[in-house]
């Protein structure tokens, strides 16, 4: 992970290079979540989180709303280091909470979206003189690098039930990653959607106004742009539908007629009508499923929070043994 002055412009288009020509040759074509996240598909996630189907953010906002208040007088954080941290808007909840609690020194948001996160740490840095706001531009799939001389205790956060959009074994490893950056006393805040009825999930990504449409096809427009890709974005559309097996929400793009895109140093792409990419998945959790997740990773659930209609989570856990450093 990099501050934003000196983000690896070159590596991160190789990366995206290998993940989109590996994405592209599966039998089911994939493409990485992650690269929805450029200031336009930041905006339009900013935009779907204000949508009447969207219910997961208002979920959360509620929760924080109620809980962050009682959860930061007791934990008390120096630092608050927050994964995929886009506007942090629902943050500044905790934010506020851990400066009443009087110990608060560093907020750290981590984020792909180097342009939006950057005016994001901006905007912090003007409502909160008192606390340093240091942004770090990264893959939260990577390893976690936080300093040694990281503020404790800290809270790690990983809201918006991001944690979805990773399949179960990198969820695992990315939950691993926290849990061994952790220190004695750190705690990992986390959101998470919960299992509910299927009609109300997929409401939530087929909205009315075609919001979601646009954030999915952004994507496209991002290796056209970033890529030098031809894709036609007229000629693929939104789908996006509930996996009752494996609890998930699969979000596609699929191709309205035989078609071939051309992207430089990857070569020409075939789709056949009605063939798709799929370009997300958002997984719905449980109580059973997530202490699992955040067991196998050494970790203990101290508190479990959740609305009255069961609709999401939050969720605090802490190292069952020791923890990096004492
Ligand atoms: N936490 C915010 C934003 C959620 S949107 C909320 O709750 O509303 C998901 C955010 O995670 C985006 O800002 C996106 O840029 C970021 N993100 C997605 N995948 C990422 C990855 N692999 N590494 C770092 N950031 C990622
Ligand atoms: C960021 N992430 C948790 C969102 C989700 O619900 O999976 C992204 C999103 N995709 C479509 N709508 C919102």
């Amino acid at each position: 992970m990099t501050s934003i002055a000196e983000r690896p412009d070159a590596t991160s288009l190789i990366a995206m290079l290998r993940d989109v020509a590996c994405g592209l040759s599966r039998s089911q074509k994939e493409l990485p979540p992650k690269y929805f996240y450029d200031r336009r598909g930041s905006e339009l996630f900013d935009a779907i989180t204000r949508l009447p189907e969207y219910y997961l953010t208002r979920s959360e906002r509620a929760l924080l709303d109620c809980w962050s208040g009682p959860l930061m007088s007791v934990l008390r954080p120096a630092a608050l280091v927050e994964l995929g941290a886009g506007s942090a808007d629902k943050t500044r909840l905790l934010l506020d909470a851990m400066v009443y609690a009087g110990r608060a020194e560093l907020y750290v948001p981590i984020d792909v979206s180097a342009e939006f996160l950057e005016e994001a740490a901006g905007d912090l840095r003007e409502e909160y003189k008192t606390l340093g706001i240091e942004p770090l531009v990264g893959d939260i799939a990577d390893p976690l690098a936080l300093g040694d001389d990281l503020p404790a205790p800290a809270v790690i956060a990983f809201l918006g039930s991001t944690i979805g959009n990773f399949d179960p074994p990198a969820a695992h490893r990315l939950v691993r990653n926290v849990a061994g950056a952790m220190r004695h006393g750190d705690r990992f805040l986390l959101g998470a959607d919960l299992r509910k009825d299927a009609r109300v999930i997929e409401a939530a990504y087929n909205d009315r106004d075609g919001v979601t449409a646009e954030f999915n096809l952004n994507v496209l427009r991002v290796l056209n742009r970033e890529l030098g890709a031809d894709f036609d974005l007229d000629a693929f559309e939104h789908r996006a539908f509930y996996d009752r097996t494996l609890h998930r929400i699969e979000m596609h793009l699929v191709s309205t007629h035989d078609q071939t895109a051309h992207i430089p140093g990857v070569g020409d792409v075939a789709f056949a009508g009605g063939e798709s990419i799929r370009t997300e998945i958002s997984c719905k959790y449980d109580h059973a499923s997530l202490s699992e997740m955040l067991c196998s990773a050494g970790l203990g659930i101290d508190r479990w929070i959740t609305d009255a209609g069961s609709t999401y989570a939050l969720v605090v856990a802490s190292r069952t043994h020791g923890g990096k450093r004492s």
